[in-house]
C-alpha cells in the first residue's frame, strides 16, 4: 500500500482509537496531510475500492467501519518495535499486507529466495488457495482470519527445523491465551485445538541443502472471527474460531502483534537454547499426551498411547505391547 493511503488510514484508525468514534472531516484531513479535499477523497475512493470500509458522510467526513474486522499494518509493527517481548532475535519486523493473495506460504517463499531478510512477513486478508500439510486445502476467507507467512534463517540443520513447528505452535498458544483468555491444546504437530475443534495451524516450509537452512517460511493460520455459518460444511464438526468460542470478535490487529511478539521471544530462546524450554511448554500445553492415537505414515499405521516427546520434538508412542515408538512426521489422529 502506498504511503498516502497508509497515512489516511492510520489518521481514521487513531480517531476511531480515542475512542471519540468521531469522524475526521475531509478539511481536517486535508490539512493533516497537506492535500487538497478533493486529493483526500480520490484516495479514499481507492481504499474503498481495495475493499477497506471506509464510511462517508458530507457532513460528517470519514470513518472506518468495523475497526475490529481490518488489519493495519503500520500499527502491528509500530506496536512491535515498542514492545519488549517483541525485539527478540528478529530485529525488524516488515510486513507486507495483502487484500488476497493465493497463499502467502507461496509469496513468501518467492520474497525469501529473492532474499528477502529474516522477519519479512506476508499477511493477506483472504487466500484463494490457501495450503495445510501434504496438499491439503486450508480454508482462508475474507476478515476472518490471521493469515500470516514469516522468513526466517535459521542458522541449523534441516533435521532441527522440526522443532519450529512446536515452538511456534506453543507461542501461537500462548498469544491467543494472552489475547483471548482461550487455551488452545497442541495436538501433535501442528494443530491448535479448542473444544477439541482445530482453531489454527501451522504450516513450515523449508529451502535447504542436505545439511543447512537457506530459509523457513512459517505459516500460521487462525481463525479469528468465523461466525458458525462460515465455514464450508466439510468442516463445520471439525473447525472452530476464537469469535464461535468467545462469543464475541477479536481485534486480528491486536492478536497479530501478541503473535509476532511471542514467536519472537520463543523464537530467540530457541536459537539460543535449543528446544528444551519450549518443550517444557509444549508439554504443558499438549492435547496429545495421555491419549489414544493412531498415527499414520505414507505407508506405516502406529495405535498406542502418546506418552513423551522427546528432546528433538519426536512424538513417542507406546503401544499395547508396552514398545516404544518415535513418530516425526505423517498424521496423528486422537481417539476418543
Ligand atoms: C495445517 O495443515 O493445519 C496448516 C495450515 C496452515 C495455514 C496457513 S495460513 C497462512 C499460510 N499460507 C498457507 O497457504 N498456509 C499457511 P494440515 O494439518 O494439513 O490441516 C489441513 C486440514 O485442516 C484440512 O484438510 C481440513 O480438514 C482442515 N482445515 C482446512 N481449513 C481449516 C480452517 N480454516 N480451520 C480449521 N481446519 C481447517
Amino acid at each position: 500500500m502506498n504511503n498516502v493511503k497508509e497515512r489516511i488510514l492510520k489518521a481514521l484508525r487513531d480517531s476511531h482509537q480515542e475512542g471519540t468514534g468521531q469522524p475526521v472531516s475531509g478539511g481536517e484531513l486535508a490539512k493533516r496531510l497537506g492535500f487538497s479535499r478533493a486529493a483526500v477523497w480520490k484516495h479514499i475512493e481507492e481504499l474503498r475500492r481495495s475493499g477497506y470500509p471506509v464510511a462517508a458522510s458530507p457532513r460528517l467526513g470519514y470513518w472506518l467501519e468495523a475497526e475490529e474486522d481490518l488489519v493495519f499494518p503500520e500499527a502491528i509493527a509500530e506496536t512491535l518495535s515498542q514492545a519488549p517481548a517483541g525485539r527478540g532475535r528478529v530485529p525488524e519486523w516488515r510486513i507486507e499486507h495483502h487484500l488476497s493473495l493465493p497463499s502467502t506460504n507461496d509469496r513468501a517463499m518467492e520474497l525469501a529466495q529473492d532474499g528477502a531478510p529474516e522477519g519479512t512477513v506476508v499477511m493477506a486478508e483472504e487466500q484463494t488457495r490457501g495450503r495445510g500439510r501434504l496438499g491439503r486445502a486450508w480454508h482462508s476467507p475474507k476478515g476472518t482470519g490471521i493469515w500470516l507467512s514469516t522468513i526466517l534463517r535459521p542458522a541449523c540443520s534441516p533435521a532441527a527445523t522440526a522443532a519450529v513447528t512446536l515452538v511456534a505452535a506453543v507461542a501461537l498458544s500462548r498469544a491467543i491465551e494472552a489475547e483471548s483468555g482461550l487455551r488452545p491444546g497442541i495436538k501433535w504437530p501442528n494443530d491448535l485445538l479448542l473444544s477439541g475443534r482445530k482453531v489454527g495451524g501451522i504450516l513450515t516450509e523449508i529451502s535447504a541443502e542436505l545439511d543447512r537452512v537457506n530459509h523457513l517460511v512459517l505459516g500460521l493460520g487462525v481463525n479469528s472471527n468465523h461466525a458458525a455459518g462460515d465455514f464450508p460444511p466439510d468442516l463445520a464438526g471439525l473447525a472452530t474460531s476464537l469469535r464461535i468460542e468467545l462469543g464475541r470478535k477479536v481485534s486480528r490487529t491486536a492478536l497479530t502483534v501478541r503473535i509476532l511478539a511471542e514467536f519472537a521471544s520463543s523464537y530467540q530462546e530457541f536459537l539460543e537454547r535449543g528446544f528444551a524450554s519450549a518443550r517444557a511448554e509444549w508439554l504443558e500445553r499438549s492435547a496429545t499426551l495421555g491419549r489414544a492415537v493412531v498415527a499414520t505414515g505414507p505407508t506405516s499405521r502406529l495405535e498406542g498411547l502418546a506418552v513423551d516427546l522427546d528432546p528433538d520434538g519426536a512424538l513417542i508412542i507406546k503401544t499395547p505391547a508396552g514398545d516404544l515408538h518415535r513418530v516425526t512426521g505423517g498424521e496423528v489422529t486422537l481417539r476418543s
